[in-house]
Formats: C-alpha cells, sequence, structure tokens
C-alpha cells in the first residue's frame, strides 16, 4: 500500500462566498480522503505572503494576496494514500480551462484568479503549509470504522 500522506487545503474566499464548502467537502470526502483538521479562517496578509513568497516577483502577486485575504477561508488536512497527487488531481489544473471535466476547478471554476481551492504541490510543501497554518494545534489521529473498505491492509 502507498504511504500515507497530509496535505493542506485552502477552499478559498469565492468557495466559501458561492456557498460551496459543502460540495467541495463531500468531493474529498467522497473519493476518501480523511480530513484530519478543519477550520474557517480569515487568513492575514502576513501569512498569505508568506504562503505564496514563490510568487512574489510575479504581476499577479498583489492581487493574489488581496483575493485570498478578502474574506473567510476554509482550512483543513487531508490524509491518505498519495493525498498530495491525489489531491491536486481532484483540484484540476491551475488554469479553469485547461482543467479536465469532473476536476473542481473545471465544474465550478473560469478564471485563473477565481480557482476555488489550493493544495499543496509536495510532501515537503504540505509540511511547511500544515505549520503555516496548524501549528498551534487542530490535527486529530483517529480512525474511521470504514477505512478499510477504503484503502486495502
Ligand atoms: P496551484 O494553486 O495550482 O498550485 P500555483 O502555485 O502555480 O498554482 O499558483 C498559486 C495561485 O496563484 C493559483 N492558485 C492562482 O490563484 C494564482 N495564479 C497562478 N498563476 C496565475 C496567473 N498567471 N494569473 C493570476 N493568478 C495566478
Amino acid at each position: 500500500m502507498a504511504d500515507n500522506e497530509r496535505t493542506l487545503v485552502i477552499l478559498k474566499p469565492d468557495a466559501v462566498q458561492r456557498g460551496l464548502v459543502g460540495e467541495l467537502l463531500s468531493r474529498y470526502e467522497k473519493r476518501g480522503l480523511k480530513i484530519a483538521a478543519l477550520k474557517l479562517e480569515l487568513i492575514s496578509r502576513e501569512t498569505a505572503k508568506r504562503h505564496y513568497r514563490e510568487h512574489e516577483h510575479r504581476p499577479f502577486f498583489a492581487s493574489l494576496v488581496d483575493y485570498i485575504t478578502s474574506a473567510p477561508s476554509v482550512l483543513l488536512i487531508l490524509e491518505g494514500p498519495e493525498a498530495v497527487e491525489i489531491t491536486r488531481a481532484t483540484n484540476g489544473d491551475t488554469k479553469p480551462a485547461k482543467a479536465a471535466p469532473g476536476t473542481i476547478r473545471a465544474d465550478f471554476g473560469l478564471t485563473i484568479g477565481r480557482n476555488l481551492v489550493h493544495a499543496s504541490d509536495s510532501v515537503e510543501s504540505a509540511a511547511r503549509e500544515v505549520e503555516t497554518f496548524f501549528g498551534g494545534g487542530g490535527v486529530i489521529d483517529y480512525t474511521r470504522a470504514i477505512d478499510a473498505w477504503v484503502v486495502e491492509e
């Protein structure tokens, strides 16, 4: 069986404002991923700049920080085998026009500037992002009764 991983997901302000939180959480849950942490938070500008620091010199950096801090986001940690890759595949391509049908960004999004969700792009980024958003606690280790029906031993 593949290694269990944890990944950090953000349901961005557009997802919350459009009333899509339940629908998007449901997609991850139906895929079999387990929620290890979950909270609603207005991301601070300082945290947003740190989270997106690799894009600091890109022309869209200021609007990206404005967008992610404009209203509350839902932050969560998903857990499961290959959770990093599986969650990004569930989200779809960064650009909604290129996202495959059936992915979140294709089914609910039109433009890159309102692409609804974020997920860590590697196990290393996930560890850093989990620390950024849940360093203060809130992650719970537990098993689900259905786990043996989702992942083979
Ligand atoms: P992903 O979120 O798919 O990992 P990244 O890390 O390349 O994509 O970009 C982070 C975020 O920056 C994207 N989710 C998107 O909101 C924004 N972004 C990326 N490229 C552009 C762009 N060319 N124009 C506007 N916003 C962008």
